[in-house]
């Protein structure tokens, strides 16, 4: 393991004033969110809608420090030839991989799931490697109610998670380490602090075992926040407040920077929710965003898939792009949002 690559990539991934576009929807999400726009799930469909994306110069160049991609999409070409690997490339952005294969149901453990695609991920990753992938992501789902997650689905995952850090590290891939803690339910945000700091504790305890360098790694965490259905929702205030204490708690300061996913919030929760973390200011890590649906949901909707609508939907992932690199810095104000893209 070269640990300086991997912290050099590590450092770029979570640079300030950028974050990482999760593109790595599987074809089924894909099929999910193409169906929301009236637009059929094909390859080229999707080849061209993440084209889209990536020829988005301004958010490419200034606000995005890497992409998340599918096999697929590791593998395509534009529609003039070009690798989009090359085109992430020139941008000045760092492409990589998603390598789990899903979460799947955890035997005998109803409504808790394990993320499988351990068998064979060593020759994976060394071909990701060879397509021009710097940096990979596994992702652990843990979903929270009345009497789960139990021990068996925090512990499973975590370990699973380890396993797949310390082989991308052998290979030269920096993992992003995505424990993901739903926001579905109706719990509300003092159990979600509860969950998130035991499924925290219980993967930095695997990765220690694992012997992860964690100089080399970057945190994909969910933020602290009420349950969706939970009928009191706390504010921005108390989601930064009480995320940044449980980070603080659980995150050594040697890794180089964490990086959220949005989960299911709104474009603009997600936005004020980093920001006032930022804000906060002292923290011993970079913290930005790895978002998918709220870095994508607006251009999706403006592009429809329609050639004639390319540059307004490059419009809106700029603006997106562009509200949460501020917000990385803690610099985004809500009076931002009302500018036109
Ligand atoms: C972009 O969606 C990713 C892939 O999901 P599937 O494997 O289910 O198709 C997902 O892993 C994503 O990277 C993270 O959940 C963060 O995305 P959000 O939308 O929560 O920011």
């Amino acid at each position: 393991m070269n640990l300086d690559v991997l912290n050099t990539i590590a450092r770029r991934m979570v640079e300030p004033g950028k974050g990482i576009l999760a593109a790595d929807e599987s074809t089924g999400t894909m099929g999910k969110r193409m169906d929301a726009i009236g637009v059929e799930n094909t390859e080229d469909n999707r080849r061209d809608y993440r084209e889209m994306m990536f020829r988005s110069d301004e958010a490419m160049s200034k606000y995005i420090s890497g992409v998340i991609l599918f096999d697929e999409t590791l593998r395509q070409k534009a529609a003039d030839g070009t690798p989009l690997v090359k085109i992430i490339e020139q941008a000045g952005a760092v492409p990589g991989i998603k390598v789990d294969k899903g979460a799947k149901p955890l035997a005998g453990y109803e409504d808790e799931t394990i993320t499988e695609g351990l068998d064979g991920l060593r020759e994976r990753l060394q071909e990701y490697h060879g397509l021009g992938a710097r940096f990979a992501k596994w992702r652990a789902v843990i979903n929270i109610d009345e009497d789960i997650p139990t021990w068996n689905a925090v512990k499973s995952n975590a370990h699973a998670l380890a396993r797949y850090a310390a082989l991308c590290q052998e290979n030269g891939l920096v993992p992003i380490v995505e424990p993901e803690v739903l926001m579905d339910g109706d719990h509300d945000i003092l159990r979600c602090e509860e969950v998130t700091s035991w499924v925290l504790n219980t993967t930095f305890a695997e990765l220690f075992e694992a012997g992860v360098a964690l100089e080399g790694m970057v945190l994909k965490p969910n933020m602290v926040i009420s349950g969706k259905k939970c009928p009191e929702q706390a504010g921005v205030d108390e989601v930064a407040e009480r995320t940044v204490k449980t980070l603080k708690s659980c995150v050594p300061a040697a890794v180089p920077g964490i990086a959220f996913l949005s989960g299911g919030q709104s474009d603009e929760d997600a936005t004020a929710h980093l920001d006032a973390m930022n804000k906060i200011g002292g923290l011993p890590w970079s913290l930005t965003f790895s978002y998918g649906r709220a870095l994508q949901a607006a251009p999706q909707k403006a592009w429809s898939g329609k050639a004639e609508n390319v540059a307004t939907a490059q419009a809106a992932f700029t603006k997106r792009a562009r509200m949460n690199g501020l917000a990385s810095l803690g610099e985004w104000k809500p009076e931002l949002e009302t500018v036109s893209a």
